[in-house]
């Protein structure tokens, strides 16, 4: 699986976690190879070069970590990026709760592995423990029928056929009402493909689609086909609306270029892979594994996040001396702001409190709040921020001006920082006050 990229891929990156220090000089020529691997590797020319970019951009905004390599921790950079253009985290199938039917919807060209993929969804959620009950709509060729009778036969699955159906949408609604009737609580669709993603043939599914209904509606596409594979997902995805990707043959995908390109340039997410033309052969996409197959740098992955979490918790413990004593400044509280910013949510700053987690929501933070007074001390001199007490009414006008809110937004925010900053003292010394103090910092 992705060999070709993978083995190009941790080459570069082997040759940057040996070395001690890198230069910019050498970044551009890691990205310069990077870049040449995934195109090669068949990843869409829009993909590479937003990969490219973020990849630069973070690896500059990175904090040097003292225990790692600057070389480790550009690879870990890479990696992150890897991640997170197969999709960041895993994503499951939506279905219903097991009292009620959940239909899910097998889309694709022909030959791409819907029948197959279908009989392999069908195992696994019978595994599960679901009754599942797969229906044959693929009344293009006769043989299809067959197929999926025999593959239910296979892993003891039963498939509602109909020899003579007037239209697959007419056959889909007898099946479902079949399903219904039988108290199975999952129906697995299986529809004809054609050779293209013709008018037909969308056609002829977003019929289907709306007898259906379905709660998945998901596009079997074969990875060997890389950017082709991306181009059928777009036009799916435009025609019907699709809600996931099989991407099947990953067994044989030496490149990779469908499963980096599908998720930012199709939008939609991968949620299985077909690993082989057996009922066992389905597995979940998770993209963090992926990507370590891909860089094949697992340990130097591993290294680094342990790095930063380090800092992390130096951090935190710096920041707790500052409430215990009473000498966190609006500075601290800015730095704060940009924490959540740099981190992308406000649970990573609630995590740095002690006693937090848990007694707040993060609803409960008004992110556009923050922004106003994040703006207010950035209209703050240096000294002002530093101490607060000295920022008297003509300050508070400057103030006001200079980060387009009023002296009352200003004044709100002194008000609050300055209760905050009692409160956090007696916090550090009584878990009571924590809660408090939260609320406060919620506004
Ligand atoms: N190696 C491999 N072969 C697969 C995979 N999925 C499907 N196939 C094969 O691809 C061919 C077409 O599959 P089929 O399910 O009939 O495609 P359909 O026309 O979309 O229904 C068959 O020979 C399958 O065995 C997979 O994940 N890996
Ligand atoms: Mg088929």
């Amino acid at each position: 699986m992705l060999e070709r990229l993978s083995d190009k891929l941790t080459q570069i990156a082997r040759q940057l976690s040996g070395k001690g220090s890198i230069s910019e000089k050498n970044v551009q020529d890691a990205m310069e190879e990077i870049k040449i691997a995934l195109l090669e590797a068949d990843v869409h020319v829009r993909v590479v070069r937003r990969f490219v970019n973020r990849t630069l951009e973070e690896a500059k905004g990175e904090a040097v970590l003292r225990s790692v390599s600057p070389g480790q921790q550009f690879v870990k950079v890479v990696y992150d990026r890897l991640v997170q253009f197969l999709g960041d985290e895993r994503q499951d199938l939506a279905l219903r709760g097991p009292d009620t039917l959940s239909t899910i919807l097998l889309l694709g060209l022909q030959g791409s592995g819907k029948t197959t993929s279908a009989s392999k969804i069908a195992l696994r959620l019978q595994k599960e423990g679901r009754r599942v009950l797969l229906i044959a709509a693929d009344l293009v060729r006769p043989a299809a029928i067959d197929q999926l009778v025999t593959l239910g036969g296979q892993i003891g699955v039963d498939v509602y056929s109909e020899r003579d159906a007037e239209s697959p949408e007419a056959l889909v609604e007898r099946g479902l009402a079949h399903a219904k009737r039988e108290q199975f609580n999952v129906a697995i669709v299986d529809t004809s493909g054609r050779m293209q993603a013709d008018e037909d043939l969308m056609a002829e599914i977003a019929r289907v689609r709306q007898v259906a209904d379905p709660q998945e509606t998901l596009l079997v596409a074969d990875s060997m086909t890389g950017q082709a594979a991306v181009d059928v997902a777009k036009s799916f995805d435009e025609a019907v609306g699709l809600s996931g990707v099989v991407l099947t043959k990953f067994d044989s995908d030496t490149r990779g270029g469908a499963a980096l390109s599908l998720k930012s340039i199709a939008k939609t997410p991968i949620k299985f892979i077909g690993v082989g033309e057996k009922p066992g052969d389905l597995d979940p996409f998770y993209p963090d594994r992926i990507a370590s197959r891909i860089l094949g740098m697992g340990d130097v992955v591993s290294l680094v996040e342990k790095a930063q979490e380090t800092i992390d918790q130096k951090e935190a413990e710096e920041l707790q001396a500052k409430m215990a004593s009473a000498t966190f400044t609006l500075e601290d509280y800015l730095a704060q702001f940009q924490r959540v910013k740099k981190m992308g949510s406000v649970e990573s700053l609630l995590e740095m409190i002690p006693g937090a987690k848990g007694r707040i929501n993060e609803e409960d933070i008004d992110e556009r709040e923050m922004k106003h007074e994040e703006a207010i001390i950035l209209s703050m001199t240096p000294g002002e921020r530093r101490n607060h007490r000295i920022i008297g009414p003509p300050r508070r006008k400057r103030i006001a001006r200079g980060s387009g809110t009023s002296v009352h937004a200003v004044n709100k925010l002194l008000k609050k920082f300055e209760k905050m900053r009692l409160m956090m003292k007696k916090m550090t010394k009584n878990k009571k006050y924590q809660a408090q103090v939260m609320s406060q910092l919620g506004g």
